[in-house]
Protein backbone atom coordinates (compact mmCIF):
# COMPACT_ATOMS: atom_id res chain seq x y z
CA UNK A 1 0.00 0.00 0.00
CA UNK A 2 1.32 3.45 -0.73
CA UNK A 3 2.14 5.52 2.77
CA UNK A 4 2.05 8.77 3.13
CA UNK A 5 3.51 10.84 6.23
CA UNK A 6 2.33 14.24 7.57
CA UNK A 7 4.85 16.44 8.20
CA UNK A 8 5.17 19.82 10.01
CA UNK A 9 5.68 22.10 12.63
CA UNK A 10 3.64 21.62 15.99
CA UNK A 11 0.15 22.83 16.48
CA UNK A 12 -0.13 22.63 12.17
CA UNK A 13 -3.27 20.78 12.45
CA UNK A 14 -1.56 17.77 11.46
CA UNK A 15 -3.46 15.09 13.73
CA UNK A 16 -6.37 16.95 12.73
CA UNK A 17 -5.67 16.37 9.03
CA UNK A 18 -5.39 12.40 10.12
CA UNK A 19 -8.03 11.93 12.75
CA UNK A 20 -10.62 13.67 9.27
CA UNK A 21 -8.92 11.69 6.85
CA UNK A 22 -8.93 8.27 9.13
CA UNK A 23 -11.43 8.67 11.69
CA UNK A 24 -9.50 7.42 14.16
CA UNK A 25 -9.09 8.31 18.00
CA UNK A 26 -6.37 10.90 18.12
CA UNK A 27 -5.55 13.84 20.41
CA UNK A 28 -5.65 17.64 18.98
CA UNK A 29 -5.17 20.67 21.10
CA UNK A 30 -4.07 23.93 20.47
CA UNK A 31 -0.15 23.36 22.22
CA UNK A 32 3.17 22.09 20.90
CA UNK A 33 3.33 18.13 20.64
CA UNK A 34 0.15 17.08 21.64
CA UNK A 35 1.16 13.66 19.63
CA UNK A 36 3.72 11.97 20.80
CA UNK A 37 3.34 8.61 19.49
CA UNK A 38 2.90 7.80 15.83
CA UNK A 39 -0.43 7.12 14.51
CA UNK A 40 -0.82 5.01 11.09
CA UNK A 41 -3.68 4.08 9.52
CA UNK A 42 -5.63 3.96 6.40
CA UNK A 43 -7.53 6.76 4.37
CA UNK A 44 -8.29 6.73 0.77
CA UNK A 45 -7.11 8.51 -2.32
CA UNK A 46 -10.53 9.50 -4.44
CA UNK A 47 -10.86 8.65 -8.00
CA UNK A 48 -13.53 8.02 -10.97
CA UNK A 49 -14.85 4.76 -10.76
CA UNK A 50 -14.96 2.55 -13.84
CA UNK A 51 -19.02 1.41 -12.84
CA UNK A 52 -19.91 5.03 -14.29
CA UNK A 53 -19.47 3.88 -17.56
CA UNK A 54 -21.45 1.09 -17.12
CA UNK A 55 -25.64 0.58 -15.88
CA UNK A 56 -25.13 -0.03 -12.39
CA UNK A 57 -23.07 1.22 -9.82
CA UNK A 58 -20.91 -1.12 -7.97
CA UNK A 59 -22.38 -1.23 -4.60
CA UNK A 60 -18.74 -1.66 -3.18
CA UNK A 61 -18.10 -0.09 0.14
CA UNK A 62 -15.14 1.50 -1.56
CA UNK A 63 -17.40 3.45 -4.17
CA UNK A 64 -19.76 6.37 -3.36
CA UNK A 65 -22.14 6.65 -6.57
CA UNK A 66 -18.91 6.23 -8.45
CA UNK A 67 -16.33 8.13 -6.64
CA UNK A 68 -14.27 5.49 -6.11
CA UNK A 69 -11.74 5.71 -2.70
CA UNK A 70 -8.54 3.51 -2.75
CA UNK A 71 -6.76 2.62 0.57
CA UNK A 72 -3.40 4.76 1.35
CA UNK A 73 -2.08 4.01 4.26
CA UNK A 74 -0.99 7.66 6.36
CA UNK A 75 0.83 8.62 9.18
CA UNK A 76 0.96 10.96 11.57
CA UNK A 77 4.08 11.77 13.68
CA UNK A 78 4.92 14.39 16.15
CA UNK A 79 5.52 17.91 15.21
CA UNK A 80 9.00 18.73 14.17
CA UNK A 81 11.22 21.89 15.36
CA UNK A 82 14.37 23.93 14.10
CA UNK A 83 16.99 21.30 15.19
CA UNK A 84 15.10 18.20 15.47
CA UNK A 85 17.72 16.51 13.17
CA UNK A 86 19.86 16.95 16.36
CA UNK A 87 17.45 15.60 18.74
CA UNK A 88 15.53 18.40 19.64
CA UNK A 89 11.48 18.80 20.43
CA UNK A 90 10.49 15.00 20.10
CA UNK A 91 13.37 14.77 17.53
CA UNK A 92 15.28 12.06 15.58
CA UNK A 93 12.60 9.20 16.42
CA UNK A 94 9.90 11.11 14.22
CA UNK A 95 11.72 11.93 11.31
CA UNK A 96 12.98 7.86 11.56
CA UNK A 97 8.96 7.20 11.07
CA UNK A 98 9.17 9.32 7.67
CA UNK A 99 11.50 6.47 6.63
CA UNK A 100 8.83 4.14 5.25
CA UNK A 101 6.58 7.21 3.39
CA UNK A 102 6.09 7.32 -0.22
CA UNK A 103 5.27 11.02 -0.42
CA UNK A 104 5.15 13.91 2.34
CA UNK A 105 2.22 15.82 3.02
CA UNK A 106 3.95 18.91 5.07
CA UNK A 107 0.86 20.32 6.90
CA UNK A 108 1.91 24.19 7.31
CA UNK A 109 -0.34 26.62 9.83
CA UNK A 110 -1.00 29.42 6.73
CA UNK A 111 -3.03 31.58 9.65
CA UNK A 112 0.78 32.15 11.08
CA UNK A 113 -0.73 32.66 14.41
CA UNK A 114 1.74 29.82 15.92
CA UNK A 115 5.77 30.32 15.53
CA UNK A 116 8.32 27.79 14.39
CA UNK A 117 7.90 25.85 18.01
CA UNK A 118 4.26 25.80 17.42
CA UNK A 119 3.60 28.14 20.27
CA UNK A 120 0.47 30.52 19.70
CA UNK A 121 1.45 33.74 18.86
CA UNK A 122 -0.43 37.68 17.07
CA UNK A 123 -2.40 35.78 14.11
CA UNK A 124 -0.50 36.59 11.18
CA UNK A 125 2.57 37.51 12.95
CA UNK A 126 4.71 34.42 11.83
CA UNK A 127 5.36 33.85 8.21
CA UNK A 128 3.99 30.22 6.88
CA UNK A 129 7.17 30.61 3.90
CA UNK A 130 9.95 30.06 6.79
CA UNK A 131 8.33 26.72 8.06
CA UNK A 132 8.27 25.27 4.91
CA UNK A 133 12.07 26.00 4.56
CA UNK A 134 13.02 24.66 8.00
CA UNK A 135 11.73 21.62 7.67
CA UNK A 136 12.40 20.31 4.73
CA UNK A 137 15.89 21.52 5.94
CA UNK A 138 15.53 19.41 8.80
CA UNK A 139 14.51 16.17 6.70
CA UNK A 140 17.45 16.62 4.35
CA UNK A 141 19.76 17.43 7.79
CA UNK A 142 18.13 14.14 9.22
CA UNK A 143 19.29 12.15 5.70
CA UNK A 144 23.04 13.79 5.86
CA UNK A 145 23.16 12.68 9.42
CA UNK A 146 22.27 9.06 8.41
CA UNK A 147 24.80 8.75 5.53
CA UNK A 148 27.56 10.65 7.81
CA UNK A 149 26.92 8.11 10.62
CA UNK A 150 27.84 5.08 8.06
CA UNK A 151 30.00 6.37 6.24
CA UNK A 152 32.88 4.52 7.91
CA UNK A 153 31.25 1.29 6.32
CA UNK A 154 30.97 2.74 2.75
CA UNK A 155 35.03 3.78 3.29
CA UNK A 156 35.54 0.37 4.17
CA UNK A 157 33.73 -1.48 1.83
CA UNK A 158 35.63 1.03 -0.78
CA UNK A 159 39.02 -1.05 -0.11
CA UNK A 160 37.55 -4.08 -1.56
CA UNK A 161 38.89 -4.49 -5.27
CA UNK A 162 34.71 -5.00 -6.57
CA UNK A 163 33.37 -1.96 -4.94
CA UNK A 164 30.88 -0.28 -6.42
CA UNK A 165 29.72 3.32 -4.97
CA UNK A 166 26.02 2.72 -6.42
CA UNK A 167 25.91 -0.80 -4.35
CA UNK A 168 27.45 0.80 -1.07
CA UNK A 169 25.15 3.23 -1.23
CA UNK A 170 22.09 1.69 -1.91
CA UNK A 171 22.81 -0.52 0.60
CA UNK A 172 23.45 2.37 3.39
CA UNK A 173 20.01 3.65 2.42
CA UNK A 174 17.50 1.28 1.05
CA UNK A 175 15.72 1.29 4.79
CA UNK A 176 15.19 5.06 3.99
CA UNK A 177 12.94 4.04 1.15
CA UNK A 178 15.82 4.62 -1.62
CA UNK A 179 16.29 2.17 -4.36
CA UNK A 180 19.04 0.82 -6.73
CA UNK A 181 17.42 2.98 -9.12
CA UNK A 182 17.23 6.64 -6.84
CA UNK A 183 20.47 6.26 -5.87
CA UNK A 184 21.98 6.03 -9.52
CA UNK A 185 19.90 8.68 -10.68
CA UNK A 186 21.24 10.58 -7.63
CA UNK A 187 24.81 10.18 -8.40
CA UNK A 188 24.22 10.70 -11.57
CA UNK A 189 23.08 14.25 -11.12
CA UNK A 190 25.79 15.61 -8.42
CA UNK A 191 29.08 15.99 -8.37
CA UNK A 192 31.44 14.23 -6.29
CA UNK A 193 35.14 12.44 -4.91
CA UNK A 194 35.83 8.86 -6.93
CA UNK A 195 37.56 7.94 -3.50
CA UNK A 196 34.41 7.63 -0.53
CA UNK A 197 37.18 8.70 2.09
CA UNK A 198 37.77 12.31 0.10
CA UNK A 199 33.97 12.78 0.68
CA UNK A 200 33.65 15.65 2.76
CA UNK A 201 30.24 16.26 5.06
CA UNK A 202 28.76 18.94 1.96
CA UNK A 203 29.63 16.27 -0.27
CA UNK A 204 27.06 14.12 1.87
CA UNK A 205 24.80 16.98 2.54
CA UNK A 206 24.05 17.51 -1.01
CA UNK A 207 23.79 13.76 -1.91
CA UNK A 208 21.29 13.44 1.06
CA UNK A 209 19.72 16.85 -0.09
CA UNK A 210 18.63 15.21 -4.03
CA UNK A 211 18.13 11.98 -2.57
CA UNK A 212 15.46 13.35 0.21
CA UNK A 213 13.83 15.38 -2.89
CA UNK A 214 13.64 12.17 -5.09
CA UNK A 215 12.45 9.44 -2.72
CA UNK A 216 10.10 11.87 -0.53
CA UNK A 217 9.16 14.30 -2.56
CA UNK A 218 6.28 16.97 -0.31
CA UNK A 219 3.49 18.60 -1.28
CA UNK A 220 2.66 21.39 1.26
CA UNK A 221 -0.90 21.64 2.42
CA UNK A 222 -1.88 25.48 3.65
CA UNK A 223 -4.08 23.87 6.52
CA UNK A 224 -6.33 26.75 8.98
CA UNK A 225 -6.94 28.10 4.97
CA UNK A 226 -9.67 29.53 7.24
CA UNK A 227 -8.12 31.81 9.01
CA UNK A 228 -5.38 32.64 7.04
CA UNK A 229 -4.38 36.25 6.10
CA UNK A 230 -5.18 37.12 2.05
CA UNK A 231 -2.42 35.86 -0.14
CA UNK A 232 -0.89 33.43 1.97
CA UNK A 233 -1.73 30.90 -0.07
CA UNK A 234 -0.56 32.47 -3.76
CA UNK A 235 2.80 33.36 -1.86
CA UNK A 236 3.18 29.71 -0.44
CA UNK A 237 2.88 29.16 -4.03
CA UNK A 238 5.09 32.07 -5.47
CA UNK A 239 7.89 31.47 -2.90
CA UNK A 240 8.23 27.51 -2.59
CA UNK A 241 7.17 26.49 -5.88
CA UNK A 242 5.85 23.77 -4.44
CA UNK A 243 2.39 22.44 -5.44
CA UNK A 244 -0.12 24.35 -2.71
CA UNK A 245 -3.20 22.72 -1.45
CA UNK A 246 -5.28 25.25 0.60
CA UNK A 247 -7.12 23.08 3.30
CA UNK A 248 -9.09 23.35 6.74
CA UNK A 249 -8.89 19.91 8.27
CA UNK A 250 -11.44 21.00 11.03
CA UNK A 251 -13.40 22.43 8.77
CA UNK A 252 -13.21 18.17 7.41
CA UNK A 253 -12.93 16.89 10.67
CA UNK A 254 -16.68 18.80 11.31
CA UNK A 255 -18.33 17.47 8.09
CA UNK A 256 -16.98 13.54 8.87
CA UNK A 257 -18.83 13.99 11.99
CA UNK A 258 -21.62 15.53 10.71
CA UNK A 259 -22.07 12.67 7.90
CA UNK A 260 -21.19 9.93 10.93
CA UNK A 261 -23.87 11.48 13.00
CA UNK A 262 -26.30 11.53 10.06
CA UNK A 263 -27.18 15.22 9.49
CA UNK A 264 -24.38 15.79 7.13
CA UNK A 265 -24.55 14.47 3.00
CA UNK A 266 -20.77 14.45 1.78
CA UNK A 267 -18.28 12.68 0.73
CA UNK A 268 -14.78 13.55 1.34
CA UNK A 269 -13.58 15.57 -1.54
CA UNK A 270 -17.04 17.10 -2.55
CA UNK A 271 -17.30 20.69 -3.10
CA UNK A 272 -20.26 21.24 -1.18
CA UNK A 273 -21.99 19.38 1.76
CA UNK A 274 -25.93 19.47 2.17
CA UNK A 275 -27.50 19.66 5.56
CA UNK A 276 -30.06 16.87 6.46
CA UNK A 277 -31.06 17.00 10.10
CA UNK A 278 -32.54 20.01 12.35
CA UNK A 279 -29.65 21.33 13.78
CA UNK A 280 -28.56 24.14 16.85
CA UNK A 281 -28.09 27.68 15.34
CA UNK A 282 -24.68 27.49 16.13
CA UNK A 283 -24.13 24.27 14.97
CA UNK A 284 -25.64 25.41 11.75
CA UNK A 285 -23.51 28.40 11.71
CA UNK A 286 -20.56 26.45 11.61
CA UNK A 287 -21.17 24.30 9.04
CA UNK A 288 -22.02 27.40 6.91
CA UNK A 289 -18.60 28.70 8.08
CA UNK A 290 -17.16 25.83 6.13
CA UNK A 291 -18.99 26.28 3.04
CA UNK A 292 -18.09 29.53 2.94
CA UNK A 293 -14.03 28.92 2.97
CA UNK A 294 -15.27 24.89 0.80
CA UNK A 295 -16.81 27.71 -1.85
CA UNK A 296 -13.78 29.94 -2.16
CA UNK A 297 -11.05 26.78 -2.60
CA UNK A 298 -13.65 24.06 -4.23
CA UNK A 299 -13.64 21.96 -1.18
CA UNK A 300 -11.63 21.27 2.24
CA UNK A 301 -8.80 20.63 1.05
CA UNK A 302 -8.13 16.99 2.98
CA UNK A 303 -9.17 14.76 -0.14
CA UNK A 304 -7.26 17.00 -2.73
CA UNK A 305 -4.20 17.04 -1.04
CA UNK A 306 -3.96 13.05 -0.66
CA UNK A 307 -5.31 12.88 -4.42
CA UNK A 308 -2.64 15.48 -5.15
CA UNK A 309 0.24 13.52 -3.74
CA UNK A 310 -1.25 9.88 -5.22
CA UNK A 311 -1.95 11.06 -9.10
CA UNK A 312 0.32 13.89 -8.61
CA UNK A 313 3.58 14.24 -6.94
CA UNK A 314 4.11 10.08 -6.91
CA UNK A 315 2.12 9.75 -10.27
CA UNK A 316 0.12 6.80 -9.55
CA UNK A 317 -2.98 5.22 -11.60
CA UNK A 318 -5.68 2.91 -10.54
CA UNK A 319 -6.41 -0.47 -11.98
CA UNK A 320 -9.24 -2.50 -11.25
CA UNK A 321 -8.89 -6.74 -11.41
CA UNK A 322 -11.53 -8.47 -12.36
CA UNK A 323 -11.58 -12.42 -12.71
CA UNK A 324 -14.75 -12.04 -15.34
CA UNK A 325 -14.64 -9.78 -18.25
CA UNK A 326 -17.75 -8.88 -19.34
CA UNK A 327 -19.46 -8.78 -15.64
CA UNK A 328 -16.62 -6.96 -14.12
CA UNK A 329 -16.64 -9.10 -10.92
CA UNK A 330 -14.80 -11.44 -8.93
CA UNK A 331 -15.27 -15.39 -8.29
CA UNK A 332 -17.83 -14.18 -5.85
CA UNK A 333 -20.31 -12.15 -8.42
CA UNK A 334 -18.83 -8.72 -6.51
CA UNK A 335 -18.82 -6.07 -9.17
CA UNK A 336 -15.32 -3.88 -9.55
CA UNK A 337 -14.23 -5.77 -6.05
CA UNK A 338 -10.63 -4.44 -5.79
CA UNK A 339 -8.50 -1.31 -7.51
CA UNK A 340 -4.43 -1.27 -7.27
CA UNK A 341 -2.78 1.86 -6.81
CA UNK A 342 0.33 1.73 -9.29
CA UNK A 343 3.16 3.87 -10.82
CA UNK A 344 2.59 5.13 -14.25
CA UNK A 345 4.49 2.61 -16.99
CA UNK A 346 3.19 0.10 -15.14
CA UNK A 347 1.98 -2.58 -17.29
CA UNK A 348 -0.64 -5.93 -16.96
CA UNK A 349 2.32 -8.55 -15.51
CA UNK A 350 3.05 -5.63 -12.76
CA UNK A 351 -0.63 -5.52 -11.69
CA UNK A 352 -0.79 -9.28 -11.97
CA UNK A 353 2.05 -8.80 -9.23
CA UNK A 354 0.38 -6.61 -7.38
CA UNK A 355 -2.84 -8.99 -6.93
CA UNK A 356 -0.40 -11.53 -5.93
CA UNK A 357 3.11 -12.90 -6.06
CA UNK A 358 1.59 -16.50 -7.68
CA UNK A 359 -0.87 -14.74 -10.11
CA UNK A 360 2.39 -13.02 -11.37
CA UNK A 361 4.49 -15.91 -11.37
CA UNK A 362 1.89 -17.62 -13.64
CA UNK A 363 0.98 -14.81 -15.27
CA UNK A 364 -0.08 -15.79 -19.57
CA UNK A 365 -1.72 -12.59 -20.62
CA UNK A 366 -4.24 -9.97 -20.40
CA UNK A 367 -7.83 -8.91 -21.34
CA UNK A 368 -8.79 -5.13 -22.00
CA UNK A 369 -12.49 -5.62 -20.08
CA UNK A 370 -13.37 -2.27 -21.92
CA UNK A 371 -12.46 -3.48 -25.08
CA UNK A 372 -13.07 -7.28 -24.55
CA UNK A 373 -9.75 -7.91 -26.42
CA UNK A 374 -6.14 -9.39 -25.62
CA UNK A 375 -3.69 -6.25 -24.91
CA UNK A 376 0.35 -7.03 -25.21
CA UNK A 377 2.36 -7.23 -22.24
CA UNK A 378 4.13 -4.41 -22.61
CA UNK A 379 1.30 -2.31 -22.82
CA UNK A 380 1.09 0.76 -20.11
CA UNK A 381 -1.54 0.54 -17.52
CA UNK A 382 -4.29 3.96 -17.92
CA UNK A 383 -6.11 5.28 -15.36
CA UNK A 384 -9.22 3.44 -14.93
CA UNK A 385 -8.77 -0.04 -16.71
CA UNK A 386 -10.28 -2.49 -16.17
CA UNK A 387 -8.18 -5.53 -16.61
CA UNK A 388 -8.75 -9.68 -16.49
CA UNK A 389 -5.72 -10.83 -15.52
CA UNK A 390 -4.94 -14.83 -16.82
CA UNK A 391 -2.48 -16.39 -14.78
CA UNK A 392 -2.05 -20.33 -13.88
CA UNK A 393 -2.25 -19.61 -10.09
CA UNK A 394 -5.68 -18.99 -9.42
N1 LIG B 1 -8.69 27.51 12.35
C1 LIG B 1 -8.32 26.25 12.18
N2 LIG B 1 -7.74 25.56 13.19
C2 LIG B 1 -7.36 24.28 12.96
C3 LIG B 1 -7.54 23.66 11.68
N3 LIG B 1 -7.06 22.41 11.76
C4 LIG B 1 -6.59 22.23 13.01
N4 LIG B 1 -6.78 23.36 13.76
C5 LIG B 1 -6.44 23.57 15.19
O1 LIG B 1 -5.03 23.57 15.34
C6 LIG B 1 -4.67 23.08 16.64
C7 LIG B 1 -3.60 22.00 16.53
O2 LIG B 1 -4.15 20.87 15.91
P1 LIG B 1 -3.45 19.42 15.99
O3 LIG B 1 -4.13 18.60 14.94
O4 LIG B 1 -3.42 18.90 17.38
O5 LIG B 1 -1.97 19.81 15.52
P2 LIG B 1 -0.68 18.87 15.35
O6 LIG B 1 0.04 19.38 14.13
O7 LIG B 1 -1.05 17.44 15.36
O8 LIG B 1 0.17 19.25 16.62
P3 LIG B 1 1.28 18.38 17.44
O9 LIG B 1 0.74 17.01 17.66
O10 LIG B 1 1.45 19.14 18.68
O11 LIG B 1 2.50 18.39 16.58
C8 LIG B 1 -5.97 22.57 17.26
O12 LIG B 1 -6.45 23.57 18.14
C9 LIG B 1 -6.89 22.41 16.07
O13 LIG B 1 -8.25 22.51 16.40
C10 LIG B 1 -8.16 24.42 10.63
O14 LIG B 1 -8.37 23.98 9.50
N5 LIG B 1 -8.51 25.71 10.94
MG1 LIG C 1 -0.55 15.91 16.58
Amino acid sequence: MLSIALAGKPNAGKSTFYKAATLADVDIANYPFTTIDANRGVTHARTRCPCLDREERCGDEHCHDGKRYVPVELYDVAGLVPGAHEGRGLGNQFLDELSNADAILHVVDASGATNEEGEPVEPGSYDPVDEVTFIEEEMNQWLAGIVARNWESVQRKSRSPDFDLDDALTDLLTGFGASEYDVAAVLREVEYPEDPIQWTDEDRERLARELRARTKPIVLVANKVDAAPDGTVERLREETGKTVVPATADGELALRKGVEAGVVDYDPGDEDFEILGDLSGSQEQGLEKIREVMTEYGGTGVQDALDEAVYGLLDHLTAFPVQNESKWTDGQGNVLPDAFLLPRGSTPRDLAYAVHSDIGDGYLHAVDARENRRISDEQELEEGDVIKIVSTAK
